[in-house]
């Protein structure tokens, strides 16, 4: 066989269109593939919810990879163990109650379960904006190459329509702050606004960061590091059972959400 080159481009060009095609019209699009949105992107798949991530960054994971200060391990708790056992991710008990996992194996194989299970994973991608529609609700999501504002260049976004959207985009809760910055003080959050995340207490933030998987505007749901900081709860550092437990609760709060949203209409 002769191998064109055309031809590479092609295929690869009209399959990636076809699936980009395919997400401006879904259920759920989830800003960032760390681990909270990658979980909340493989539950919602496995249950058949329509799925969609996009992820600013060439690489999928967000913190997980770098462990912690770099040393590639994460740590989980009992119940985060349980999750990295649904992924089938290898876990080494440390002391009693403390369970350690190579960051690698549990980044790309939360990635490669995620899109196994339906959900599309979208990187380089970045989310820019929101869209909101009639009576205070989100609907969709508008994007641009994260090339773009690096190179400086002003290119206008495209948009895509989401029936929830879920802020899965770390510390920096970029879609949150975007909807204060343009909507205004509406969060459900102690005076409407990102509250900021507290100093690192380990304990406190994995119990709290689960209670802050709320939907915190119509239609947004926020998960993982994001829940902690629109909330006002401590960062963790490099336990990254919360975030897990965290990315699958949010799934649940969204299907729920999906629920509401067709009954009301
Ligand atoms: O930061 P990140 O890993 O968030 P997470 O899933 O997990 C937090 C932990 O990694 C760690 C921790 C553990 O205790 O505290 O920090 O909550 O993943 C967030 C992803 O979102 C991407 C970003 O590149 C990262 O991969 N992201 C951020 N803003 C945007 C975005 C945006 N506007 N559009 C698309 N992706």
């Amino acid at each position: 066989m002769q191998i064109d080159e055309v031809t590479i481009s092609r295929a690869i060009t009209e399959s990636f269109m076809k699936d980009f095609m395919e997400a401006m019209e879904v259920e759920v699009a989830i800003g960032g593939a760390g681990p909270a949105g990658m979980t909340a992107g493989y539950y919602l798949a496995r249950e058949g919810v329509k799925t969609v991530i996009f992820e600013r960054q060439l690489r999928v994971g967000g913190g997980m990879p770098g462990g912690g200060m770099m040393f590639n391990r994460i740590v989980v708790q009992e119940e985060g163990k349980k999750l990295l056992d649904e992924f089938n991710v290898k876990t080494r008990e440390y002391e009693k109650g403390y369970y350690i996992a190579d960051s690698l194996e549990a980044t790309s194989t939360i990635c490669s379960k995620t899109i196994k299970a339906g959900a599309k994973i979208f990187n380089s991608i970045s989310v820019e904006d929101v869209m909101v529609r009639g009576d205070d609700r989100i609907t969709g999501l508008v994007l641009n190459w994260s090339a773009v504002p690096l190179a400086g260049l002003h290119v206008d976004p495209l948009a895509i329509r989401a029936k929830v959207v879920i802020d899965a985009t770390g510390h920096a809760s970029e879609i949150c702050h975007i909807i204060v910055n343009k909507i205004g003080d509406k969060l459900r959050t102690k005076m409407g606004r990102v509250v900021g995340e507290k100093p690192m207490w380990a304990e406190v933030g994995e119990k709290e960061i689960i209670e802050n998987t709320i939907e915190v505007y119509p239609g947004l749901i926020v998960a993982g590091m994001a829940a902690n900081a629109v909330l006002g709860a401590p960062r963790m550092g490099p336990i990254f059972g919360g975030m897990l437990l965290s990315g699958k609760r949010a799934a649940y709060v969204a299907i729920e959400a999906l629920q509401q949203l067709k009954s009301s209409q």
